[in-house]
C-alpha cells in the first residue's frame, strides 16, 4: 500500500497496525467467508474498469525500467501485459508452477490474524474492488491494482515466495506477544516500501512504491530522505506515516540477505524492544 495510497491516520494516532483503519473499508466485506476470502467476480468488472487498469498498468510499465529490481522486472515481463484485468484463477495458476503461490480474493484489508494465515499457507490475498478513475493517482487503502501489480511478481522469485511465507508464519507465532507493530514495521519498510541494492544501482522491491505514480522517482532520487542499510531492530523500532512518501528507506543487499537477517528467533528481539523507544520515521541514524 503505498503513502499516498492510504488512509489519513499517520501511525501514531492509529491502531497498532494498519490493517486497522479507523476509515469504513471500501470493500464489500458480506460476500467474504471466515478466511475473508470471496470471490473475484471477474465478470463485474466494467469495460471502464478494464480500461482504468490498462492504463494503470501502462502508466506503471513505463516508469519501473532502471527503478524496480531485476526480479521485479523479469516477472511483469513473464506474466506479460493483459488487455483486461487479469483473472486470478490465470495467474495463481502460472503462480503455483513457479513457487507454490495462488492469488485469493479478498474484499480488502484483512485482520492481522486472517492475514497471516494465508500468508502462511502461500496464499497471497488480493483485493477485489479497482480505484476510482478519480483516484488515479491517490487510493486511500489497498485495491486490484496495488494488490496485483505492486506485490503479486515477485512472488515469482522464490527468496521472496519463502520471505513472504516466513513472515505470515513469524505473525502467527506473534500471537500474545504484542508484536504486531513490530512486524507491521517489517512489512512496510520490506515488502511495501524496501529498496535494493543490485549490480546496476538501487532499485526498488517494495510494492508500495513499485504501484505508487510519484514514489518511483521519490525513493530512489530525493535528496530529501535518507536511506540505511537493512537492520532488523531498527526497522522494528522505526514509526511510519501512511499519509506521505517515506522519509527513510532501508536498503537489502540481496533477498538471501533478508531471509539470513530474519531468520532469527523474534521473541528475544520483541522483548528487546518493549524496553526501547520507537523511532520517528525520518529519526537521524
Ligand atoms: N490485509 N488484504 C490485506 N492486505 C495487506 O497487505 C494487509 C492486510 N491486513 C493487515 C496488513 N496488511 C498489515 O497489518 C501487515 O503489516 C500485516
Ligand atoms: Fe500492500
Amino acid at each position: 500500500m503505498t503513502a499516498s495510497n492510504s488512509s489519513l491516520v499517520s501511525e501514531s494516532a492509529k491502531p497498532a497496525v494498519y490493517g486497522e483503519s479507523t476509515r469504513p473499508p471500501r470493500g464489500d466485506y458480506s460476500i467474504a467467508n471466515a478466511d475473508y476470502i470471496c470471490e473475484q467476480a471477474w465478470s463485474s468488472y466494467t469495460p471502464e474498469q478494464h480500461v482504468l487498469y490498462r492504463q494503470l498498468y501502462e502508466r506503471q510499465a513505463r516508469m519501473i525500467p532502471g527503478h524496480a529490481c531485476s526480479a521485479f522486472l523479469k516477472a511483469v515481463q513473464q506474466l506479460g501485459a493483459s488487455e483486461d484485468i487479469p483473472k486470478f484463477e490465470n495467474i495463481s495458476a502460472q503462480l503455483r508452477r513457479a513457487t507454490g503461490w495462488e492469488v485469493v480474493a479478498v474484499p480488502g484489508l484483512i485482520p492481522e490474524a486472517a492475514f497471516f494465515a494465508l500468508l502462511a499457507a502461500r496464499r497471497f490475498p488480493v483485493t477485489v474492488w479497482l480505484r476510482e478513475a478519480s483516484e488515479f493517482e491517490y487510493i486511500v487503502e489497498p485495491d486490484l491494482f496495488h494488490d496485483l501489480f505492486g506485490h503479486v511478481p515477485l512472488l515469482f522469485n522464490p527468496q521472496v515466495a519463502d520471505y513472504m511465507q516466513a513472515f505470515g508464519q513469524g505473525g502467527l507465532k506473534a500471537e500474545g506477544q504484542n508484536a504486531l507493530e513490530y512486524l507491521a514495521r517489517l512489512y512496510w519498510y520490506t515488502v511495501e516500501f524496501g529498496l535494493i541494492a543490485e549490480p546496476d544501482g538501487l532499485r526498488i522491491y517494495g510494492a508500495g512504491i513499485l504501484s505508487s505514480s510519484g514514489e518511483v522517482n521519490h525513493s530512489l532520487h530525493s535528496t530529501q530522505v535518507q536511506r540505511l542499510p537493512f537492520d532488523l531492530q531498527r526497522v522494528m523500532q522505526t514509526r511510519y506515516k501512511i499519509d506521505t512518501y517515506q522519509e527513510t528507506y532501508f536498503v537489502i543487499d540481496s533477498f538471501e540477505q533478508l531471509m539470513q537477517q530474519t531468520a532469527v528467533d523474534f521473541f528475544p528481539l520483541y522483548d528487546q524492544l518493549h524496553t526501547l523507544p520507537t523511532l520517528a520515521p525520518n529519526a537521524k541514524d
